[in-house]
């Protein structure tokens, strides 16, 4: 109600600013509009890479899925990471597949910490990675590194896992800190799980901490969007509906997916698929790798403990963190549109 209310008020602030400025905007003639015209249709996709722990939570699944529909990234990388690597690699190789993105490299991250499948091991029991149409390369770390220092402009690498590929990354090559920035799905800054006033150990930080330590001290650019924010959206009511029915081949992959994934949750009930997503935690990393619009950023000095905090400590680096929501259930309209809409053009 407060949002539909409020645009009447903004059209008539918008009317007046117009009108206030029409007469100027004469004298100076109409080159200035045409110069905006312009430069809107030429501004360039953002180069990125997304590293992710897909197959164990759901949120990645979603996350891939956005993504792909949104217009403003050139994805030139999806890597797998937290292990599993096989099992990573083939789940973001038939996604790929299925939303005709096949241009689009598959990096094997590497194979350390968690091992085997998992929840939707079921949705690749019949795929060969090997036939991948595109590239697969076997050496996830070395194409991240190749990809940012290869690239003429500033790559984009959204985390949205555990980051031991990105901290044997920085080992190898600690120039891509000073050719990439990060954002990432990570910390708990003011709130925990749930929206708690207690915060939390994440779970991405607090599965390989010493990676993350190493990737929060690294001299790049970071946002991060902690529990604070993402820990927050789940679709519901007609948004989620919206998506479960949805023909569009990567949000019925999401479904199928999330369905099968449900199934092998020992505390969730299989009908909530019906009704609801979970939480839906990196979707607003991929979010902020593109707009900031609907959060309020902070820059704060945060440090990595050593049992998976991250403590606001302003003699720690300083990194940028979406730690409210200016307008979450805009996020949520944006996540569904894009989700069940057609891809980019590209
Ligand atoms: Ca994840």
């Amino acid at each position: 109600m407060k949002r539909t209310s409020a645009l009447p008020i903004l059209l008539r602030v918008g009317l007046w600013v117009l009108a206030m400025h029409v007469p100027m905007a004469g004298i100076v003639s109409a080159a200035p509009a045409k110069k905006t015209r312009a430069k809107k249709t030429t501004v360039k996709p953002i180069p990125v890479i997304l590293d992710t722990d897909i197959g164990d939570d759901i949120d990645d699944t979603w996350a891939l899925g956005l993504l792909l529909k949104s217009p403003e990234f050139d994805v030139k990388l999806v890597v797998g990471d937290q292990g599993k690597a096989a099992y990573r690699a083939a789940l973001i190789a038939k996604l790929l597949e299925r939303a005709g993105r096949t241009d689009i490299p598959v990096g094997v991250g590497l194979d350390v910490n968690a091992k085997g499948g998992g929840r939707q091991s079921d949705w690749i029991k019949d795929y060969d990675l090997k036939k991948y149409p595109g590239k697969v390369y076997s050496d996830g770390v070395q194409a991240i590194i190749d990809t940012i220092m290869q690239s003429p402009e500033r790559v984009t690498l959204i985390c949205i896992g555990p980051v031991p590929n990105i901290a044997a990354a920085l080992e190898r090559e600690p120039k891509i800190a000073e050719r990439a920035r990060f954002v990432g799905m990570h910390g708990s800054v003011r709130r925990g799980y749930g929206g708690s006033k207690d915060i939390s150990a994440e779970y991405n930080v607090r599965a390989d901490a010493k990676a993350c330590q190493k990737v929060f001290t690294a001299p790049w650019e970071m946002t991060i969007t902690p529990l604070d924010t993402c820990g927050l959206v789940v679709l519901q009511g007609e948004k989620y509906a919206a998506v479960r029915d949805s023909k569009d081949p990567i949000a019925s992959a999401i479904i199928e997916n999330y369905r099968i994934w449900i199934q092998n949750m020992k505390d969730r009930k299989p009908g909530d698929a019906d009704v609801r997503s979970s939480v839906l935690f990196d979707t607003v990393a991929v979010y902020l790798g593109f707009s900031e619009d609907l959060v309020k950023i902070e820059t704060l000095g945060i440090r990595v403990t050593d049992d998976g905090y991250t403590r606001i400590d302003p003699t720690a680096k300083q990194v940028r963190a979406a730690t409210e929501w200016k307008d979450m259930g805009a996020f949520e309209d944006l996540l569904v549109k894009r989700l069940t809409g057609p891809s980019p053009k590209r």
